[in-house]
Parts: structure tokens; C-alpha cells; sequence
């Protein structure tokens, strides 16, 4: 089988992995290795460049090495006609898994208020709500989503909800669905996670409106794609005290410049777009079985929707 590796990152961990796991394969890297473009079978990509996907005639796949598809959807060159998978690799659900827990737990336990306090040497408690009251909602509650609001509930998060554009049912999370239900769910949410994926309907959804929608005094965790968010409309939050805190991984541009407000915001975390990295070592694996239900004309696992645009 002849695998195309097209990715503005190096292939290296890549090529080991796949020589390692699939030792039959051979491996070849864009736009060097290509040779014959009617030889390539399979299509592995990360944020391919435009234009970069068309031209393979005898391709039956494209595994995008991640979770989200946004990139490769906003290429019109990209083919339509041979199945699209993502990646869904428990390495990179569990990765997801604690960084959702890390920053909800800072919020909920008031961190960002203790460490304000300590950089004046002020020692005092500050009134805690009860984990069991505490209301969580989580956007998207997809692969990730669902297993950030499980984690919480086996904390012992009593009040988390999820929204998702169908029903859920998932123990111990309240689920509100489409676009009718968004606003009753931000309204019962003080801790917001962003696990949405990046599509026409979900660009700017953390906006003026939205944000104004939740309690005074809510934090947004957002590691899904930085233009779910408007910035200016956060950063006014922020400012004005009705946001308290937000934890970012995910820009409208990256890497974030030097001069964004985010970087000296004193309520704003920023991470480098790592909350959740895809491990070959684990993702080889999940790419194999794939491709053997590929083989065995199965379904398979993470096929993107065109029309749903994830
Ligand atoms: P999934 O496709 O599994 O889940 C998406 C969820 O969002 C689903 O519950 C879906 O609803 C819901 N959704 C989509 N559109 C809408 C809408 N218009 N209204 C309401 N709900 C909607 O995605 P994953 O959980 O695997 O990943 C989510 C995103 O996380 C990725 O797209 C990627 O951008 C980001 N990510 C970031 C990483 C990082 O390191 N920062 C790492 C990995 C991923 P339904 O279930 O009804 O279809
Ligand atoms: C992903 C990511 O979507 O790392 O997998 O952002």
C-alpha cells in the first residue's frame, strides 16, 4: 500500500512509526516522494496546503492525523469523492480528557483568584461552591466533548451539561441540543468548555451575544479552534468582569502574536495549541484497523460528513 504523507510538519515520528507498524507500506512525503501520483492509495494529511489533496486518481482514503477537519474542509480543491476519516485515538481523547479537568478544576477552585492574591501577599480563603452545585456545559459533546463530561461527573460534578446539534444521553449530563436550546444552556453554565468542531454554523459562536448569555462570573475553556471565538467581544468581557477567566489553547491566529492581548491579559491562559496532540505511536494503530475495514468494505470509524462539514 503506498501512503502519502502531505503535512506542513516533518514526517519523521511519522515514517518511523508507520515502518514499525506497518512494515508492507511505503511511505512517501509531499510534494518530494510523490512519483507516480496514480500509485498513491491512501491520502495521510495534517493542515494540508491548498490544492495539495487533488491529483490522485487511484487514492480510496484521506486519514486526517487529527481530530479536526476545518483545514481540510476549507480547501474547495479537496475531493469529495473518496471517503474523509479523522483521527479518534484514545491517547488523544484522554490528552483532551485532562486538560478539560485541569482548567475547569482552576476555575472551580478559584486558582486565578489565589494567585492575584498572592502576588500581593494576601492571605485569605475565598468562599468555595460545592463541586455537586457547580454547573459545567460543555460545547460539543462529540468524541471529546462526552469524554471531558464523563471525567467531570466521576469527579463529582453534580450540575454538567452538554450541547450538541442532537440529543444526548450520557449519565450524569443534562443534554440541550440545536440551535434553539444555546441559550438556556449558557444561562445555567459557569464554567464553559469549547470542544466544538470549527464549521459555517459554529465560527463566532463565543461572541457578545453568547458570552452575555452566561452567568456573571463565568470562565471559558476554549480548545477547539480559535476562531469559535471573537476576541474583541472576550476581551470586553473580560474587561467589563462579566467573563472571570478564560483558558485558551486555540487562536484566530497561530502561533498568537506577540503583541495580542491574551499574552499580558491577567484572567487569560494561554497554551500553544497542544491541549491534545495525536501520538503516532497510538494513532498508527487506529489508521491500521481502519484501513482494514477499509479493506473489508466496512464502515469506518470517524468518516466525516460532508454535509454535517465534520
Ligand atoms: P466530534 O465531531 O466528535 O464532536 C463534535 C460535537 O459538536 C458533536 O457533539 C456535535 O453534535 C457538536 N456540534 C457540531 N456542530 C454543532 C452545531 N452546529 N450545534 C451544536 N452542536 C454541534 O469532534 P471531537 O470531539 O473529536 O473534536 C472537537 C474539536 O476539538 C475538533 O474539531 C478540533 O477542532 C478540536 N481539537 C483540538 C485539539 C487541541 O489540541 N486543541 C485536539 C483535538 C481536537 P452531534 O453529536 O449532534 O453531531
Ligand atoms: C486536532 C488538533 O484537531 O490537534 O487534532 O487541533
Amino acid at each position: 500500500m503506498n501512503l502519502l504523507y502531505i503535512s506542513p510538519e516533518k514526517p519523521d515520528i511519522w515514517r518511523d512509526e508507520i515502518a514499525r507498524q506497518m512494515p508492507d507500506a511505503d511511505f512517501r512525503v509531499w510534494p518530494d516522494e510523490i512519483g507516480d501520483p496514480a500509485e498513491i492509495d491512501v491520502i495521510l494529511c495534517w493542515r494540508p496546503p491548498a490544492d495539495a489533496l487533488r491529483g490522485y486518481p487511484n487514492a480510496k482514503l484521506i486519514y486526517n492525523l487529527g481530530a479536526g477537519i476545518d483545514a481540510l474542509m476549507s480547501d474547495p480543491t479537496a475531493p469529495r469523492d473518496i471517503p474523509v476519516v479523522r483521527l479518534i485515538d484514545p491517547l488523544l481523547t484522554a490528552g483532551m480528557t485532562e486538560y478539560m479537568v485541569y482548567w475547569t478544576l482552576h476555575f472551580h477552585r478559584n486558582f486565578q483568584r489565589y494567585a492575584a492574591q498572592q502576588k500581593d501577599h494576601v492571605w485569605r480563603s475565598l468562599p468555595a461552591a460545592s463541586t455537586a452545585g457547580r454547573r459545567v456545559g460543555v460545547l460539543g459533546l462529540g468524541e471529546l466533548g462526552a469524554a471531558a463530561a464523563r471525567a467531570l461527573v466521576r469527579l463529582g460534578f453534580g450540575a454538567v451539561a452538554g450541547w450538541s446539534r442532537t440529543p444526548k444521553t450520557i449519565d450524569g449530563v443534562e443534554s440541550f441540543s440545536g440551535a434553539g436550546d444555546l441559550k438556556n444552556f449558557l444561562g445555567r453554565t459557569e464554567i464553559l468548555l469549547c470542544l466544538l468542531p470549527l464549521t459555517d454554523e459554529t465560527r463566532g459562536i463565543v461572541n457578545r451575544d453568547t458570552l452575555a448569555a452566561l452567568p456573571r462570573g463565568a470562565c471559558l475553556i476554549n480548545a477547539a479552534r480559535g476562531a469559535h471565538v471573537v476576541d474583541e467581544d472576550l476581551l470586553a468581557a473580560l474587561d467589563g468582569g462579566h467573563i472571570a477567566g478564560a483558558a485558551l489553547d486555540v487562536f484566530n491566529a497561530e502561533p498568537l502574536p506577540a503583541d495580542h492581548p491574551y499574552w499580558r491579559h491577567p484572567r487569560v491562559y494561554v497554551t500553544p495549541h497542544n491541549a491534545s496532540l495525536s501520538i503516532p505511536e497510538a494513532a498508527v494503530g487506529e489508521i491500521k484497523s481502519n484501513l482494514a475495514r477499509l479493506s473489508a468494505g466496512e464502515p469506518l470509524l470517524g468518516r466525516v460528513d460532508f454535509d454535517r462539514g465534520y
